[in-house]
């Protein structure tokens, strides 16, 4: 009888204990489990609840803002069921959620927020719409992952202040040696914007195919586009889907990086015409997964007016400002060759108004004024990227490479550059990998998706989560601020959301996942 008194108490005291313990956590916002990690969170310990006639106040005239403020009303309703009412305003209103692009607030730059959450109301500040959008981002990480089995739903109040260490968060989705659909790349921005990354990096052409409408070059599509590694059957964008994925992007910040690979991983336009090679016969399509066999003819004219009316109709449909010439790999065309090609397809690209980008071989030739190099594998490449003037964009193949494996029993992907669980991808600085570099010659980072062995949406989302949240975060947050033993848990609350999202994740022993 007295060991049952003492049980029954015992269990009473748990039950208490973990109501207050979950009603504290709920009234702590510094208890959030945010990716990327804010520069500054502070709690008040009061609850804003969040209702179900709940209004979004955005301020009126201002470019954007509307669409942001109704992509926050549709995650709400996808999250939560939620119909908030949209609605612009001229002045602060007392209640609901409130965007304000106001007075400048010098720390926040172009990108930074501050969202200030009180008993009554959520005021997300900021310089731009895309401060507030990701403002946005960050609210919405204060909703529970299982947010429907939690009601009525109440979020901390409290302060955080935000702004991001790099200007350009990226990915990379190779969309040439396997297809993916407009659906499928729009998905992938879903995950990039959820993040607060800001640019897609599109690899669409290579040797085993082309992805992208050219009208005045109708074959490479025609030709080029009709299969893919395996031999499937391939498939392209035609410059009005290419236009959507960028509309798409642009709603939620991202800009669209084009890439045309060349002189090299070009085997889908040398098989769509006979005129790109020197010897002027056209090439068998390729569809296995050998790099390194293929080159334009470096010395033929017609290839000049092939990579102008490429660049040339591909700049005029992207918004953003970069045009990438790859140039990787070039293995069978002579640096004799290769020098003048890529400087010569340089100055295409600035003639159509876009600044440069390329794989680190580029460095061998000359950068143009404001060209970037992005680093993927040769830091004498990178070395000499930085001697000649040009910024460079850190996507080191053991690190940030997420066509890598997990480890040997993952069953995709490769290992040429080592396996990276997701500890391994987290763990590393972008100051401290190109031996000199400073912060102001990085433009950012990027994690690149190859996808040889990748053919569907369901295998992209298991080799980029749990990843891509850890290079968001080192694109966002200062090196000071992180550590792995720290992430990891705040990585484990994640889970839910991949689950919230049908997200088909590889579940790293290194994580702890909350159940
Ligand atoms: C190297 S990274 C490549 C790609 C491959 C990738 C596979 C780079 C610039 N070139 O062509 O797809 O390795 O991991």
């Amino acid at each position: 009888m007295k060991n049952k008194v003492i049980q029954a108490s015992i269990i009473a005291f748990i039950v208490l204990c973990q109501f207050s313990c979950t009603t504290k956590v709920k009234s702590d916002l510094t208890k959030t489990a945010f990716i990327p990690k804010p520069v500054s969170v502070v709690g008040t310990g009061n609850t804003f609840e969040l209702t179900r006639s709940i209004t979004v106040y955005y301020q009126a005239e201002v470019e954007g803002l509307q669409q942001t403020a109704q992509n926050l009303a549709l995650e709400l309703n996808r999250i939560g069921g939620i119909n908030p009412v949209v609605m612009s305003t001229t002045e602060t209103p007392t209640s609901g959620i409130f965007l304000s692009v106001g007075d400048t607030i010098d720390e926040l730059n172009n990108e930074g927020y501050i969202i200030n959450i009180d008993k009554k109301i959520i005021k997300i500040s900021a310089n731009s719409t895309a401060g507030c959008f990701y403002g946005i981002q960050t609210l919405l990480q204060t909703i529970p992952g299982n947010y429907t089995t939690v009601s009525p739903l109440e979020i901390a109040t409290g302060v955080i202040r935000d702004f991001p260490e790099f200007g350009y968060r990226g990915a990379m989705l190779d969309v040439a040696r396997h297809f993916f659909s407009v659906e499928d790349v729009k998905r992938f921005i879903d995950f990039l914007a959820a993040y607060k990354m800001n640019a897609l990096h599109l690899h669409l052409s290579d040797d085993q195919g082309w992805r992208i409408e050219i009208k005045s070059w109708p074959k490479l599509t025609e030709i080029g586009g009709s299969t893919e590694v395996g031999g499937g059957e391939g498939g392209f964008y035609t410059q009005e889907q290419y236009a959507d994925i960028v509309k798409y992007a642009q709603d939620r910040n991202i800009i669209i990086i084009p890439e045309i690979d060349m002189p090299g991983h070009t085997n889908a336009a040398l098989a769509s015409h006979a005129e790109l090679n020197c010897d002027g016969k056209a090439r068998e399509l390729y569809t296995g997964i050998e790099v390194g066999f293929s080159t334009l003819c470096t010395s033929k004219e017609i290839t000049y007016q092939f990579v102008d009316d490429v660049i040339r109709e591909i700049a005029a449909i992207t918004p953003g400002p970069y045009f990438h010439i790859g140039g990787d790999e070039s293995h069978v065309t002579p640096l004799e060759d290769y020098i003048p090609f890529v400087n010569r397809v340089q100055e295409i690209v600035v003639k159509h108004g876009k600044k440069v980008i390329g794989w680190d071989e580029i460095a061998n030739a000359t950068p143009v004024e404001g060209a970037t190099v992005q680093f993927w594998d040769n830091l004498k490449n990178t070395g000499m990227a930085l001697e000649k003037g040009a910024k460079v964009i850190i996507s080191p193949a053991s690190k940030a490479y997420l066509d890598m494996q997990y480890d040997s029993t993952t069953h995709l992907g490769l290992h040429w550059a080592g396996y990276i669980e997701v500890d391994k991808g987290y763990s590393w600085n972008p100051l401290e990998l190109v031996p000199g570099i400073t912060k102001e010659q990085i433009l950012g980072v990027e994690a690149p998706l190859w996808t040889e062995t990748v053919t569907n949406i369901s295998e992209v989302e298991y080799m980029v989560f749990p990843r891509l949240p850890g290079y968001a975060e080192i694109g966002w947050t200062s090196p000071d601020s992180r550590s792995w033993e720290e992430y990891k848990l705040r990585l484990a609350q994640h889970g839910k959301r991949f689950e919230a999202m049908d997200i088909n994740f590889y579940r790293s022993p290194m994580v702890p996942w909350e159940e």
